[in-house]
């Protein structure tokens, strides 16, 4: 019953099963995965699509002819598996070239590059059908004060993203793009570090309604976010436009586990929302099978990321079915946050104007019970 079929669309990340292990302090622990392995293995395990980096598929100085055949070969597992390709992006990150960053490097030839590196990409994600394009900027950001111009930065990150969106918009491209924001590592500091710095941000641009967000549970919760608040307000904002699923345990390194391992109340909480608050985009993993395992045990965390998001749906929606959690919200006056605060018709005056019992006012509000019902149906108790 927790077995996932393509109706679920769950996605993956080839680099996330594809990694092999290699880390800050230890070398490659299993060996580079097959494109089209994990493709068809993906599906046979019940996922819905794939997504990318250019450079997942192809290396970064690939002559066009080997580009194309790493493509081809894409292109043929797609084909053999029905797999999907919801979302693509660029590596901007991996090579010494972008060292000090991409968009916002301090060399401007690299910037050109940075761009034009994305354009190339773009063409490919629009004739797989990709219809997010995800920015991540991991390398955008420094290790020191005086090195970085934190406001030229934001310019020429600003500059990157509007050139790029007049390109798809130019090039008729269903696609729109999501940012991923982080706190840190690879950078000391990342520019746009959470979802709400980059909210802000997209507000300044020249297609606000072109670009929104891919957060991820770990980054968020690297800066001691709560995810779920989060994403709940990239939703208000209607920018939830893509979503990394994944687990850690609180503020520390990135540690992509599979989903559900780490904080696992703060799952179920997330879990609820998406599947409450009607997020329909692809549920996309973006985890590292941890390098103690072989490749069964890579198989073994990505059936776990599904898995788990399968049962937490379950518990969830038995969660809210539940006619003592119903009564429970409304002995917590959860609904009544819902009714405007001024009646219809009503000015500041009136509510100015009336009298308030404030000792009648003060009352407890059984939160703790309403938690303990989350709890005991997390914990499969009811
Ligand atoms: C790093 C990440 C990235 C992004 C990816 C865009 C390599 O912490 O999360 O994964 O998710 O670049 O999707
Ligand atoms: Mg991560
Ligand atoms: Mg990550
Ligand atoms: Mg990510």
């Amino acid at each position: 019953e927790y077995t996932p079929t393509p109706d679920d669309k769950f996605t993956f990340g080839l680099w996330t099963v594809g990694w092999n292990g290699q880390d800050v302090f230890g070398s490659a622990s299993r060996l580079h995965l097959d494109v089209a392995h994990s493709v068809h293995k993906l599906a046979e395990l019940g996922a819905y699509g794939i997504t990318f980096h250019d450079n997942d598929v192809f290396a970064i100085d690939a002559s066009d002819a080997e580009r194309q055949a790493e493509i081809d070969k894409l292109k043929a597992a797609l084909d053999e598996t029905g797999l999907k390709v919801p979302m693509a992006t660029t590596n901007l990150f991996g090579h010494p070239v972008f060292r000090d960053g991409g968009f916002t490097s301090n060399d401007r030839e690299v910037r050109r590059y940075a761009i034009a590196k994305v354009a190339r990409n773009i063409d490919l994600a629009a004739e797989l059908g990709a219809t997010t394009y995800v920015m991540w900027g991991g390398r955008e950001g420094a290790e020191s004060h005086a090195s970085k111009d934190i406001a030229a930065a934001l310019d020429r990150y600003r500059e990157a993203v509007n050139l790029l969106g007049d390109y798809v918009t130019e090039q008729g491209y269903d696609i729109r793009f999501a940012i991923e924001p982080k706190p840190n590592e690879p950078r000391g500091d990342i520019l746009l570090p959470t979802i709400g710095h980059a909210l802000a941000f997209i507000n300044t641009l020249d297609r606000p309604e072109m670009v929104g967000l891919n957060p991820e549970v770990g980054h968020e919760e690297m800066a001691g976010l709560n995810f779920a608040s989060g994403v709940a307000q990239a939703l208000w904002h209607g920018k939830l436009f893509h979503i990394d699923l994944n687990g850690q345990h609180g503020p520390r390194f990135d540690q992509d586990l599979r989903f559900g391992a780490g904080n696992l109340r703060g799952a179920f909480n997330l879990v609820d929302l998406l599947e409450s608050k009607g997020y329909d985009g692809p549920r996309h993993f973006d985890f590292k099978p941890p390098r103690t395992e072989d490749e069964e045990g890579v198989w073994a965390s990505a059936a776990g990321c599904m898995r788990n998001y399968l049962v937490l749906r379950e518990r969830a929606k038995a969660f809210r079915a539940d006619p003592e959690v119903q009564a429970a919200l409304e002995a917590s006056q959860v609904p009544e946050l819902s009714v405007p605060t001024l009646a219809e018709g009503e000015t500041l005056e009136d509510i100015r104007n009336a009298s308030y019992d404030i000792e009648k006012l003060d009352h407890g509000y059984a939160f703790e019970h309403l938690d303990q019902l989350a709890m005991d149906h997390l914990l499969g108790l009811r």
